[in-house]
């Protein structure tokens, strides 16, 4: 199947990013797309679904999750990344290193999606800013080991904002240019619930540093903790489906310009009836 490519930035909006983790141990899909094949597969049925664009990873940022090094990393997502971009795939790469990003977009990706905002490779910016490439900025403190000891905060909606504030200025000082940034609140990345909770009701504030915002909510644990059963256990990944959609609904009504997806077909209907509701006000 050949899918026709187009520049997934000037799709109307909102955007549906749909996640392909290439790797053996990511939170939810850890494991079932860590052959190229598989992956390729997966990336294929989602774009057919209504993906603008797919993320592709190859390290997995769960809480806790151990690095891996660069060279496994690119290992894995590069073989999947090659064949889907030849396909016409709009593809980003998400990755904390340089050189995994240069090397995707070498490949064919298109976008960067560092979870760190540039803060973990000092080289990020420069990749990003010579390849004149989109660029996904997340809000992010520190790797998956340490992130839980780093979810202190005064306001969390004012202190993200303001971080956030800090990696767009660096972004442009090493010149990434400003209308090639997407800003993300990163929900989950050392955040506990209530901070989640707290950052999608005041999206708003966020949007209002000027920037296109991008939501990850998918599955996350948070979503889990709130379906828990009555002896306390979190719902698991897989049975947390409409509570994704419903957050993504949600963040979308509240002005995110696009969301960071598992399951594509029942985001991009449920965005077709938001459509159709507005367009009939
Ligand atoms: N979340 C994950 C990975 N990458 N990228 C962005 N921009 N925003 C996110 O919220 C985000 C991300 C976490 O896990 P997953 O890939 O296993 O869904």
């Amino acid at each position: 199947m050949i899918v026709p490519a187009v520049d997934w930035f000037r799709v109307a909006h909102p955007i549906v990013m749909g996640v392909l983790n290439v790797t053996p141990d990511s939170f939810s899909d850890g494991g079932r797309y860590a052959a190229a094949g598989a992956a390729v597969e997966h990336g294929l049925r989602m774009r057919a679904e209504g993906a603008d664009i797919i993320d592709v990873g190859g390290e997995s940022t769960r809480p806790g999750a151990d690095r891996i090094d660069a060279a496994t990393e690119s290992a894995r997502v590069l073989p999947a990344i090659r064949e889907l971009a030849a396909l016409g795939v709009p593809l980003s790469i998400d990755t904390t290193r340089a050189a995994v990003a240069a090397a995707a977009l070498a490949a064919g990706a298109v976008t960067v999606n560092d979870v760190s905002g540039g803060l973990a490779d000092a080289d990020m910016v420069r990749v990003v800013a010579d390849a004149g490439c989109h660029f996904v900025l997340m809000h992010w403190r520190g790797h998956a080991r340490e992130m839980r000891a780093l979810a202190t905060y005064g306001d969390v909606v004012k202190d993200v904002r303001d971080e956030l504030g800090q990696r767009i200025d660096a972004a442009i000082a090493a010149g990434v240019a400003p209308d090639k940034i997407i800003i993300d609140p990163g929900l989950g990345f050392a955040k506990t619930a209530e901070h989640n909770w707290r950052l999608s009701a005041h999206l708003d504030e966020v949007i209002a540093l000027g920037f296109p915002v991008l939501v990850g909510t998918s599955r996350k644990s948070y979503l889990g903790a709130l379906l828990a059963g009555p002896d306390g256990s979190p719902r698991p990944t897989d049975g947390r489906s409409a509570a994704s959609l419903a957050a993504n609904l949600l963040a979308v009504q509240a002005g995110a310009w696009g969301v960071r997806v598992h399951e594509v077909l029942p985001t991009v209907d449920a965005l077709k009836v938001l459509r159709a509701t507005e367009a009939a006000r």
